[in-house]
């Protein structure tokens, strides 16, 4: 059969009545027999990839990878990193391909990894950011060890997408059939080739769909299971981006206007965005939510557990401002930052963000101020990439003017609301195809995450179970959050997580989370282990043991 004329709904009905599972557990992962090919048919099926036609696509390289001579690379420096990967076949190839209504040539790239050793699971590896540009699909895992601990070592297939457009700029917003790719229909090209792909070299479907994606990956995920409930069996969705079109997008241009207004002036009359709050300044706020909430779980440890009701005013210099406390502005601006945008009436436009120590983390830097000095560019993400997508991509009609620094609260929001409605995944919470499939939901988000707030995360949940009942809710649906985790990983956090094994042994051995042990990667928490849990519930030390072992932990 060629992988033209695999009917598809063939595939999707093998897959939901496929029980033929391995339950010998040798890892953490449950495992699966290897039931790929043997190496000269797997060699020989791959070079017959190369070329060939496929649905409304080609195929543009198949190349045969001998084991043990890659490992995966990391972005964005492509560091190689984790085991070296086992013999696979790595096929790249183009859907769709056409000319904008900008006149420029646009495709949907996808990469396919096909181990000859397979072990029956699939894996959709989520983009991010932008997208725009094909990674290497080796089935990334969630957390600070998620290229490392990827899912091709275990022997799963994997594929990735560029989302329908070329390079990270946010110009393809300007295509409209651009923006439709990038919210749904490259994903659903990609999956669905990626499985005709499957079927064809490997001569059957596979036992199990995964997907697994943060940021921007964590809302297409959610995406599949609103939008196509029948291509996924377990998807881990982190810190996903399910309002950022008409939300989190306002959020950061709140917070971007709020601390530009209180930076000091370069020489040259700008604003130096960098030094509203300085690293010594973000330190005093974390110290400050750490002297009030630490000690609130049972365990000094730099974890904030349970949410922290700091009042700001307690930051504030008695006088000038000195080493050790902010300026009465610094302290407004924070005030402001952290209750999250509203209108000119008092209408919130977005959610707050929890008081948590890692708010003195690069990486709440990085996305809200950046580290530009004077003279130099603004490099703050929420300027660089978040106001790209507002102008080009989230507004509509488009306007390359618009952006995070000029974003007006009263008439700018109704622009977005179109482009919301294709893009954005907050409001579908009956997930009734998904959920009557019997597909898994696992969700984590970072406390300290700066671009999508953890209380998006939990209002999400918290409906879920609204529209459900808590109990038919947790059969399907539930969330990890990680205490001090910025976005996708980092932060002083257990933030080295296996998302990938949770939600495989969720869906193939009805194993559903309560808690998830969890490892830090930084700081004085490298190397300590704690339990995720289930939320609402937090980790409580026991009083008893070593404080660096998860298992001296409960879940309450
Ligand atoms: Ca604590």
């Amino acid at each position: 059969m060629s992988p033209s004329t695999v009917p598809v709904v063939v595939v999707i009905a093998i897959v939901a009545g496929c029980a033929a599972r391995d339950t010998s557990m040798t890892s953490a992962t449950p495992g699966a027999l290897p039931r790929g090919l043997n190496v000269p048919e797997a060699n020989a099926a791959c070079a017959t990839l190369g070329g060939r036609a496929i649905d409304s696509g080609r195929i543009v390289e198949a190349r045969w990878v001998a084991a043990g001579t890659e490992r995966a690379r990391q972005p964005p420096a492509n560091l190689e990193v984790g085991e070296p990967l086992p013999e696979h076949c790595v096929v790249r190839g183009r859907l769709d391909e056409r000319i904008g209504a900008d006149g420029k040539p646009y495709h949907t790239g996808f990469e396919l990894r096909l181990p000859t050793a397979w072990n029956g699971r699939f894996v959709y590896q989520g983009g991010g950011g932008n997208d725009g540009i094909v990674l290497n699909a080796v089935g990334r895992n969630t957390g600070a060890r998620g290229w490392v601990d990827n899912a091709l070592v275990g022997g799963a297939a994997a594929v990735s997408t560029d989302a329908g457009h070329q390079g990270p700029e946010p110009q393809f917003g300007l295509d409209p059939q651009a923006r439709i790719e990038h919210a749904y229909r490259a994903h659903e090209r990609t999956a669905r080739t990626a499985r005709t792909l499957l079927a064809a070299y490997y001569g059957r479907a596979p036992d199990r769909s995964y997907f697994v994606g943060c940021s921007g990956g964590g809302r297409q995920g959610m995406m599949f299971s609103q939008r196509y409930p029948e291509l996924f069996d377990g998807i881990v969705a982190v810190a996903p981006a399910m309002r950022v079109a008409q939300g989190a997008s306002i959020a950061a241009s709140w917070t971007v206007q709020k601390l530009l207004a209180i930076a000091p002036r370069g020489a040259d009359g700008k604003p130096l965005l960098a030094q509203s709050l300085t690293n010594d300044d973000l330190r005093v706020v974390a110290d400050a939510v750490l002297a009030r909430c630490d000690a609130d779980d049972g365990l000094e440890d730099g974890l904030v557990q349970r949410p922290c009701a700091l009042d700001p005013s307690v930051l504030q210099c008695p006088a000038a401002k000195a080493p050790g406390c902010l300026a009465k502005a610094q302290v407004d601006a924070l005030r402001d930052v952290m209750a999250g945008p509203r209108d000119s009436a008092g209408r919130a436009l977005y959610f707050g963000w929890p008081w948590d120590p890692g708010i003195a983390a690069p990486d709440w830097r990085n996305w809200t101020m950046g580290t530009a000095g004077e003279g130099q560019p603004p490099n703050a993400r929420h300027i660089t990439l978040i106001a790209g997508a507002l102008g080009h991509e989230f507004a509509t009609p488009p306007d390359p003017s618009l952006s995070t620094i000029n974003f007006d609260f009263d008439r700018d929001p109704p622009r977005l609301a179109a482009f919301h409605r294709i893009y954005g995944t907050a409001d579908d919470t009956r997930l009734d195809g998904f959920r009557r499939r019997g597909g898994k939901l696992l969700f984590f988000h970072g406390t300290a995450d700066p671009i999508f707030s953890s209380i998006e995360m939990e209002d999400y949940q918290r409906r879920i179970d609204a529209t459900h009942g808590p109990t038919p809710a947790g059969a399907f649906s539930r969330l990890f959050l990680v205490p001090g985790m910025t976005h996708c990983s980092g932060g002083p956090a257990t933030d080295a997580f296996d998302g990938l094994a949770a939600i495989t042994r969720w869906v193939e051995m009805g194993e559903a989370p309560e808690r998830i042990v969890a490892r830090g990667t930084s700081g004085a928490l490298e190397g300590a282990s704690r339990p995720l849990c289930r939320w609402p519930k937090v980790a409580i030390h026991t009083g008893s043991g070593e404080p660096r072992d998860a298992g001296t932990f409960v879940c309450r």
